[in-house]
């Protein structure tokens, strides 16, 4: 090797070696050939003038320990990590808004509450629980729904889930629940599933979590898009008034988009095509002022209901129905903002059960007490100290006023002598006082009772709800819990595991035991497990328990895939866009490269997706519209007839050109049913789109699944 190609001269990059440097005004600014740039300095400010090179003796000597630009630049990259979040690692959010219908004066004097249309600031974080950070979108998990809102009088968390219910009903369990779901210690695998032995055995030794297991083997816990999922605070948590009246409530988030969910195969699929797919759904959306919108409801209730009600309000594995507790709406949360920096807001935001406001109050929910002090223990290590409040993303956008003072990292330091109360110091000079009117009161309920370790009687009926969320679902969404319990558990090795799940499940729905028991082929069916108390009854269907019959009326916030060649009919793609934006949906084409098509009438389209890298499952429905030569020469690409083949299984409606033909024999689709719809001209295109509002066709599932 020459000595030339060593030298720092050789490796600049051409940008800065045309560059024509000048200093800016107080030399921090220097001209490009892009215009003016700030001057790059150290993290003591000094200005830098080689960022390409480490300081040597002479072009090949050793480097010197002196380079204190070298030093610090890699000192602090070497700490550029933080621990991720114990549970819900992976996550992303975003900013907007909270907004009341009405004044809810009546119910609390949480300052968010009181006017109707005032805003209040509010920050997201959406996440998966069992993964790490960099593990894919479409793992089966509930998602969290945290949220901070910023109050008048401080910040507000709700943090929630998208199920309404839990797996334990007392926080001493959460450790072991956790260290169950995610990978096995030994071996490190497997990562983000909760398919596999540990967990499904800590789950068929706690009957308490029969509830939930049936919500996590339902499409709940594969949504189509952050955008189409509800969200709960699950908790029992108290509403109280200027006159000192409590109410219960619950927390409901409605999407304004409608309940939506992929399929298994698309989730296993999805997860290589775009592990980011959740992220990046949310980020487009809200980056092209598509912004998302959930009403929230509550469920408001009193003492004397929670007396009669057959569950414990107290026991997070309990619904209350809507059926009996109707959701009043309230108001409207909209995401309108994407961070401006991943790590400074989503990984950095610190959300504690224990950030509640004046008018609203916990109750004794074994959970929400034991939550109240993990949220803050974990900040404390993750973030590194407490002072995590001074964090922009985590201070409530009021002033703070207080004696605490010091510790890590501290940003906000007051100023004068008295760090202390009470002093004698008087009036300013005496530092804040506590407000009687204003500060917040914890509501004084009545308390006694001896010291036990003991749950309430009324926690111990673990199967009556798990059946009546069972029941209340569609056949097709019937078959996809019984299949997803198929697929958990095949891959449980221990078979004593699985009998024990089925013997639970005979407890639930003797159908979807048998079911289970069938499709893991298990041999002889186990007794039922004996129930810890009777089981309450027979509840009725809870219709708003169902995906399918809480999805959107429109297609309206959806995407359309369009699978395009040279040659496309122009006519015909316009009167697809045309439609598609008539509906709010969004439209992507897909093509043999990625630099586009010459369309019949000779116009040139790029692409969004080479048809390798965009398969149909990015999409919620597909049009495949080549030409005649466009359709031969895809029936000779792999990825071509996946795209159609999986769109099928999928059971999406599919717009055809009549050259797709081709394609489709070669795929082998040569029965099409009801789901594939012709498209000729404008009035085929918006009859597709019509048809696409129902999103599947989903009488085509049983006839793609015969084991
Ligand atoms: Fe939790 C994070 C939601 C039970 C302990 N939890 C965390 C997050 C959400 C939830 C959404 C992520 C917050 C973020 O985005 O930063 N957790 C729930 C819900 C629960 C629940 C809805 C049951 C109703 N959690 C629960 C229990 C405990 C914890 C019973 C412990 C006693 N959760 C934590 C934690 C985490 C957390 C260890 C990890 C990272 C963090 O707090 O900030 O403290």
């Amino acid at each position: 090797m020459s000595n030339d190609t060593l030298r720092g001269d050789a490796l600049q990059p051409a940008t800065i070696a045309d560059a024509e440097i000048h200093r800016g005004a107080g030399g921090e600014t220097h001209q490009l050939a892009g215009g003016e740039v700030p001057v790059l300095t150290t993290q003591q400010g000094i200005p830098v003038a080689d960022d390409q090179n480490t300081l040597r003796v002479g072009p090949r000597g050793p480097a010197l320990l002196e380079d204190f630009h070298f030093r610090e630049k890699m000192f602090h990259f070497d700490h550029e990590r933080i621990p991720e979040r114990v549970v819900h690692a992976r996550g992303v959010g975003a900013h907007g808004f909270f907004e009341p219908y009405e004044s809810l004066a009546e119910l609390t004097h949480a300052d968010l509450f009181q006017r109707k249309g005032e805003r209040t600031p509010v920050f997201l974080r959406f996440s998966t629980v069992a993964g790490n950070k960099g593990s894919p979108d479409l793992a089966r998990d509930v998602r969290g729904f945290a949220v901070k809102f910023y109050t008048q009088e401080g910040n507000w968390d709700l943090v929630g889930n998208n199920i309404p219910v839990f797996f334990i009903q007392d926080a001493i369990k959460f450790p072991d629940l956790i260290h169950a779901a995610k990978q096995e210690p030994d071996r490190g695998f497997p990562q983000a599933q909760t398919a596999h032995d540990n967990f499904w055995d800590f789950i068929s030794l706690s009957p308490e979590a029969m509830h939930m297991a049936l919500w996590i083997m339902s499409d709940r816990t594969i949504p189509r898009s952050l955008r189409f999922m509800e969200g709960f605070g699950v908790h029992t948590f108290r509403l109280v008034n200027a006159e000192g009246r409590a109410s219960f409530v619950k927390f409901h988030w409605k999407p304004k988009l409608g309940l939506q969910s992929v399929v298994w195969n698309e989730a296993v699929k999805l997860n290589g095509a775009d592990p980011d797919f959740h992220r990046r759904d949310l980020w487009d959306a809200i980056q092209s002022g598509d912004f998302p919108e959930w009403e929230l409801g509550l469920q408001v209730f009193d003492e004397d209901f929670a007396e009669k009600f057959p569950f414990d309000v107290l026991d997070a594995t309990k619904i209350i129905p809507e059926e009996l507790v109707p959701v009043r709406i309230v108001g409207r949360m909209v995401l309108d903002r994407m961070v401006d920096n991943f790590f400074a807001e989503t990984e950095q935001v610190a959300f504690c059960t224990q950030n509640i406001v004046p008018g609203i109050d916990f109750t004794n929910d074994p959970l929400l007490q034991g939550r109240n002090f993990s949220y803050l223990d974990t900040q404390l290590k993750r973030l590194g100290g407490p002072n995590f409040t001074h964090i922009p993303i985590n201070a409530p956008k009021v002033p703070v006023r207080n004696f605490q003072q010091d510790g890590h990292m501290a940003m906000r330091n007051p100023k004068g002598r008295v760090n202390y109360e009470p002093n004698s110091w008087g009036g300013a000079a005496g530092g804040p006082r506590e407000s009687r009117e204003r500060g917040f009161r914890t509501h004084p309920a009545q308390e006694s009772g001896a010291k036990l370790r003991i749950r309430p009687e009324l926690f111990a009926d673990h199967y009556s709800q798990a059946r009546q969320f069972y029941v209340s679902q569609t056949p097709v969404e019937r078959t996809h819990i019984k299949d997803a319990f198929v697929f958990e558990l095949s891959k449980v090795e221990t078979l004593s595991i699985r009998a024990r799940m089925v013997s639970h499940l005979r407890n639930v729905d003797e159908a979807l035991a048998w079911g289970v028991a069938e499709g893991l082929g298990l041999g002889d069916m186990p007794p039922a497990a004996e129930p810890a108390r009777p089981v309450v009854a027979d509840l009725p269907p809870s219709p708003a328990l169902s995906i399918l019959r809480n999805g959107p009326k429109d297609f309206k916030g959806r995407k359309l895939g369009v699978l395009v060649t040279d040659g496309t009919d122009a006519a015909l793609l316009q009167a697809l866009q045309a439609a598609a934006e008539a509906e709010g949906a969004l439209v992507e084409l897909v093509a043999p490269r990625v630099g586009g098509v010459t369309l019949s009438d000779g116009t040139t389209v790029p692409a969004k997706q080479k048809v390798n890298g965009g398969p149909s499952v990015l999409y919620d429905a597909v049009a495949v519209i080549p030409s005649e030569a466009g359709a031969a020469l895809l029936a000779r690409e792999a990825t071509a007839k996946d795209f159609v083949n999986d769109a099928y299984a999928h059971a999406k409606f599919i717009g055809h050109a009549p050259a797709a033909q081709a394609l489709f024999r070669k795929a082998g689709l040569d029965e099409p049913d009801a789901g594939f719809l012709p498209l000729g001209g404008a009035a085929d295109a918006k009859a597709f789109l019509a048809a696409c509002r129902q999103l599947r066709f989903w009488e085509r599932e049983a006839q793609v699944h015969a084991v």
